[in-house]
């Protein structure tokens, strides 16, 4: 039959064009000379109907075999095209190796976190062990647990964020304004011998300026055994600052007041910058205040069931950001927390 014969040649002649293509745009003009709606194809589709029956299975089979040759002859070469033109553009200079590269910033710990970090391997080589606790903490936990009853004026050294606002209830709710309810709840839970080292989160209800931050870190230390006693909160706390400021520097130990312990101690560091003749960053004392520390207070031991006759203990705090601050000279401790990557990528 002629039509059959026609479909055929221009199978054949289709078929060797494709392959001469070299550009999408050659194949598109390929596509619309052959699959188009004025091609030859298309012209021999539209007359199937004027064939009789016969014929039309005939023809029609022939011709939508032969589309669809044509259309995944017309995929594939696509494809082919399409690599091609990504592999040359690149070869052809789109890629420009002299120009400078993108540089790959790598992360790093926070400057709290790597104090933390440091701090708290220097007391778990000591055999203290890291323990964390809840921010949002009870009334009774944050201060009756710690010989700070209600009414008391100690209350006043720590202005505190109520999550409840009734102070007379037990179970009012706060946000941590120390980390020392850890250590209650460890208390409560273990029995001595411990020796825990506590860093979190604490806040304080203040007006924020370059000293003051409404939210900062502390670390507390806490040991209970028979016979602990002062000499060991020293010969700890020594050991613990001469690790961190170098095993050359003088310590000093002095009293101060903390109403969760008795006798309560201050412990300063020889100043980092003027090494003790005085300067701007230690007030001209020569010292710098490092951390409070005590033998945990009778009462304290006796509401967690721990019988102060036969068990004693030592404890210290210190507020993380004071470190860097006063080994690096950062003079505003919001720079800590203001997420500034001009800061932060100095540590
Ligand atoms: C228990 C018993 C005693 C923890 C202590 C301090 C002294 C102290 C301050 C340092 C700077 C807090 O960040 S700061 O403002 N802390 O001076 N902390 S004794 O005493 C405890 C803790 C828990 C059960």
């Amino acid at each position: 039959m002629q039509i059959i014969t026609e479909i055929e040649s221009l199978r054949l002649a289709a078929l060797s064009e494709l392959d001469k293509n070299e550009t999408l745009e050659q194949l598109e003009s390929w596509r619309i000379r052959y699959l188009g709606k004025k091609s030859e194809l298309t012209t021999i589709l539209r007359s199937l109907a004027k064939l009789d029956l016969e014929d039309r299975k005939e023809v029609g089979a022939k011709a939508n075999q032969f589309k669809s040759i044509l259309e995944s002859g017309l995929a594939e070469k696509k494809k082919l095209l399409e690599e091609a033109a990504i592999i040359s553009s690149t070869e052809e200079g789109s890629l420009d190796v002299t120009l400078p590269g993108n540089v790959m910033t790598t992360g790093r710990l926070h400057p709290t976190t790597q104090v933390i970090e440091s701090i708290c391997s220097i007391f778990q080589n000591m055999g203290f062990q890291v323990v964390e606790g809840p921010e949002v903490e009870w009334d009774s936990y944050n201060f009756d647990a710690l010989n700070i009853p209600k009414d008391h004026p100690a209350r006043d050294m720590f202005d505190t964020f109520w999550v409840d606002n009734n102070e007379t209830n037990e179970k009012a709710r706060l946000l941590r304004t120390h980390t020392s309810p850890v250590q209650i709840r460890v208390m409560e839970k273990e029995q001595p011998p411990i020796r825990v080292i506590v860093p979190g989160r604490t806040y304080r209800y203040e007006a924020t300026d370059a000293t003051h931050e409404s939210m900062f870190y502390q670390i507390e230390g806490l040991a209970v055994d028979k016979n602990i006693t002062l000499a060991d909160l020293k010969g700890t706390l020594f050991e613990f600052c001469r690790l961190l400021f170098g095993e050359q520097r003088n310590v000093r130990f002095r009293c101060d007041y903390f109403p969760f312990v008795e006798p309560g101690v201050e412990v300063a560091i020889e100043c980092l910058a003027c090494h003790g003749s005085g300067c701007r960053l230690c007030g001209y004392s020569g010292w710098l205040e490092i951390l409070g520390a005590g033998m945990v207070h009778p009462n304290v031991l006796k509401r967690v069931n721990i019988d102060p006759e036969i068990y004693s203990g030592f404890a210290f705090g210190l507020g993380v950001e004071r470190i860097p601050i006063l080994q690096k000279g950062i003079e505003d401790i919001r720079l800590f927390y203001s997420n500034d990557l001009r800061f932060l990528k100095q540590f």
